[in-house]
């Protein structure tokens, strides 16, 4: 009796083997009495010869009918053939259609849109199911990094009524009359759970209404966000340059041949590993101006600045210690420089922008209400949020780092939505 088998599998077996395989037709042509098929599964494609003497007339006709994307399950013989891709080809025996196909609507060279246009049909590529795969690997890894030391996994809520990043980039909606938000970051609440657990981590999605259209920005992320009591902003950084070269170093160690079939070299991967260099803010602006950039003490990094400070790094380069007035309220005041914050933004080598942002927090009651009131947010929301500081505050240190983000600079993608399988943009919703 035949065994069902993936397609990797039948790569594996002995040349005389009798498998069956089930998946979709990835090419087909015919030359004479024989049908080719290129069929994929998840686990890759292999090349089908159907012989009109090898299998009974009715299963010939549908192989001769059946389009690209066909659902299909065959039987055969694995035979070992230098012409066929990868050196080996199923003598199928017997043939059926699952479902015939439609006219599958994607063919070679279509734009950019279409193919977002058909999102749902276009995952099936190769490239994007090497991308999806890799995802899932790098995120697997992230994971590992945090179990290995002593973090624990917790899930806050995505409906609150308090903004965390700056009104600009909040969704708002009615919640039964009160007025809520899609959180943009679950940092306050992972200050709330630490007094429990001490070390936690987050993995979940993001909102931010980001009205341009750039190439790192998504309405819709995943985010991954840490926060440990008793970090301070040094401890915070070495943790971020150890998870970071983490999930590099096992990408490249063992999916290398994912990799290879992405054209991502995994020696640059390995290479990646703590420390990170690091510049100050004030220090970054002076490279900056000896570029010839034209930039103000205060304002924030574009791209095309994020590209000039990282070009031709080996690593990611963190910048620490920015202008106060350029970040968030909950960011601890540098203790001897009351204009600038203990924090660092993680910037991923040649332009691929920041990774990951992060900073010690503001811990004291008092300190905390003042930048509540100075930035003018509504203290009666953040009432909860300040209770932290009256019942047993410690300091303590937090990051979070956009998934999507770090897999573009993994793998060397051109846009942050080719890292995402269903991306939301400021024009785009559907499918
Ligand atoms: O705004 S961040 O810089 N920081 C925070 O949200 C902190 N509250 C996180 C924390 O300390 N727990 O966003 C963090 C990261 C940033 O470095 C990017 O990698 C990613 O989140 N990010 C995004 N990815 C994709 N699209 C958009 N729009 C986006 N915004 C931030």
């Amino acid at each position: 009796l035949e065994r069902i088998v993936k397609v990797s599998d039948a790569f594996k077996a002995k040349p005389g083997e009798r498998v069956r395989l089930r998946g979709w037709i990835y090419r087909t042509r015919s030359s004479g009495g024989v049908i080719f098929i290129i069929l994929r599964d998840s686990t890759g494609v292999i090349q089908a010869a159907i012989k009109k003497q090898n299998v009974p007339q009715p299963d010939f006709e549908n192989a001769s009918r059946a389009l690209i994307e066909s659902s299909v399950t065959l039987e055969g013989i694995v035979r070992e053939d230098k012409r066929a891709p990868g050196g080996r080809e199923i003598e199928v025996k017997s043939f059926q259609v699952i479902q015939f196909s439609h006219p599958f609507p994607i063919g070679k060279d279509q734009s950019t849109e279409f193919l977002l246009d058909v999102r749902h049909l276009w995952l099936r590529s190769q490239k994007m199911t090497n991308v999806m795969k890799a995802r899932s690997k790098i995120v697997r890894y992230l994971r590992e990094f945090f179990d290995e030391n002593g973090f624990w996994e917790v899930t806050p809520p995505i409906i609150t009524k308090n903004e965390c990043e700056g009104g600009a980039t909040l969704f708002e909606f009615n919640y039964f009359g009160q007025r809520a938000f899609l959180s943009q970051s679950a940092q306050l609440y992972n200050e709330a759970f630490i007094t429990a657990l001490e070390k936690i981590f987050v993995l979940a999605p993001s909102f931010r209404a980001e009205k341009s259209r750039t190439l790192k920005h998504l309405t819709e992320y995943w985010h991954l966000e840490e926060e440990a009591a008793f970090y301070d902003n040094e401890d915070n950084m070495r943790l971020q340059e150890q998870l970071v070269s983490f999930a590099c170093n096992k990408l490249a160690k063992n999916d290398s041949e994912l990799l290879k079939l992405l054209n991502r070299d995994s020696k640059t991967l390995l290479e990646v590993k703590p420390p990170f260099p690091r510049l100050s803010y004030d220090q970054a602006l002076e490279k900056l101006r000896e570029e010839g950039v034209k930039i103000e003490w205060g304002e924030d990094f574009g791209a095309e600045h994020e590209k000039l400070l990282t070009k031709g790094l080996k690593k990611p380069l963190f910048v620490h210690t920015w202008p106060k007035k350029t970040k968030p309220f909950y960011m601890e005041v540098h203790p001897q420089k009351s204009e600038y914050v203990l924090n660092a933004d993680l910037l991923a080598p040649d332009g691929h922008g920041e990774i990951i942002g992060g900073s010690q927090r503001i811990w004291e009651y008092d300190k905390l209400l003042q930048r509540l009131k100075e930035e003018g947010l509504n203290v009666k929301d953040y009432e909860w949020y300040l209770d932290l500081r009256k019942y047993g505050s410690v300091p303590h240190s937090g990051f979070g780092l956009g998934i999507e983000r770090l897999v573009k600079w993994m793998l060397n993608l051109e846009h942050v939505r080719d890292a995402i399988p269903f991306p939301r943009v400021i024009n785009r919703a559907y499918p």
